[in-house]
């Protein structure tokens, strides 16, 4: 049944790749609303589905759609979105953490746990280095529990939005220029830079996009028992997120099982053949639905129960919009 669609904040970096999703996957629409704040309502903006006014947000106009995508800030999710579910029909995907660790709502990525979201409303969609990592851990947690999960990022400007990569074009050029490179979005100039700090600090020492990782993994493979620890580094690529993982299983593993395991996955394309130079990288994984997986090896440290790997995947897409449009057709495969 064709739906009537409103992305929220359409004129951000996610909210287009939300419309554009929805346009790729030939989302069953009825009726496609773009809304935003004051401060973008009336603009006219080229979209897959031709040139559309952004029009002004109000609950009443979200609630007459069937679904609303948010790609907003989370003080405007947190007011907003309780009152559009409300209607008691209206179903919300909302990409901000606001609603993420509320016990009674569902933080989904389709492939995982769709099963969490049924009857519900309100649906969380994760943060974009927790859902890439989930293609890669939840068929081998299937397969071979997880106990243990170290990860370290190298993430894209696009976590920062359109504001991040444009702060990172133009620092480069400037850098190149010997210009002095300033930083607004990022805490340091992030061009010819690596930064271990994204989002605020907590009193643990991690920062909370290092434990977004910890608290949405438990959560979303249903496990407080997976041990979780992660350092995050902003680094200077444009849209691809790369997170080097190590695990440790209950069960054996070798390499050639989890490539196995991996390769009939959904969601994910086993580039692995280090003799031909094949492995992930954000310059193969930007712009593609499937998160890569490669550099399959036995941990040096956990064998035989611990493998190491490396894993990239569109920030923006499975990050981000893929996984919120994916999580509005399991919706629709369940009316
Ligand atoms: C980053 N992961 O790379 C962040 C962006 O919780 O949805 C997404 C933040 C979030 O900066």
């Amino acid at each position: 049944m064709a739906s009537i669609v409103a992305v929220v904040g359409a004129t951000g970096a996610v909210g287009e790749e939300m419309v554009q999703v929805l346009h790729d996957r030939k989302f069953p629409l009825s009726k496609l609303v773009l809304l935003a704040s004051e401060r973008s309502a009336g603009k006219k903006i080229q979209t897959a589905f031709g040139e559309m006014e952004v029009e002004l947000f109000s609950v009443e106009a979200a609630q007459a759609c069937d679904f609303v995508l948010m790609a907003v800030s989370g003080d405007f999710s947190k007011e907003f979105s309780p009152q559009i579910i409300a209607n008691g029909k209206t179903v919300v995907i909302d990409n901000s953490s606001a609603f993420r660790y509320d016990e009674d709502i569902p933080l989904v990525v389709p492939e995982v746990n769709p099963a969490a979201m049924r009857g519900k409303l309100l649906i969380a969609n994760p943060n974009c280095t927790t859902a890439i990592a989930a293609m890669a851990l939840w068929p081998l947690h299937q397969k071979f529990t997880l106990r243990k999960v170290i990860m370290s990022t190298y993430q894209a400007a696009s976590g920062a939005g359109a504001a991040g990569m444009i702060e990172l074009e133009a620092g480069t050029r400037k850098g190149l220029n010997n210009e002095p490179v300033v930083n607004e979005v990022f805490a340091h100039p992030l061009p010819f830079n690596v930064i271990p700090h994204i989002d605020a600090f907590q009193s643990n020492g991690y920062t909370k996009e290092e434990m977004k990782v910890v608290w949405e993994t438990q959560k979303i493979f249903g496990s407080k028992d997976i041990a979780c620890s992660c350092t995050c580094v902003r680094i200077p690529t444009k849209r691809a997120h790369s997170e080097a993982i190590t695990i440790e299983t209950v069960e054996d593993i070798t390499a050639e099982q989890a490539m196995e395991v991996l390769r009939n996955a959904p969601g994910v394309e086993v580039v692995d053949n280090p003799a031909e130079k094949l492995y992930p990288m954000p310059m193969t994984a930007t712009r593609k639905y499937d998160v890569e997986v490669g550099r399959i090896r036995p941990s040096l440290v956990f064998q035989p129960k611990g493998l190491d790997l490396f894993v990239c995947g569109d920030q923006l897409l499975r990050g981000a919009a893929l996984n919120a449009v994916l999580i509005a057709e399991a919706k629709l495969a369940e009316a």
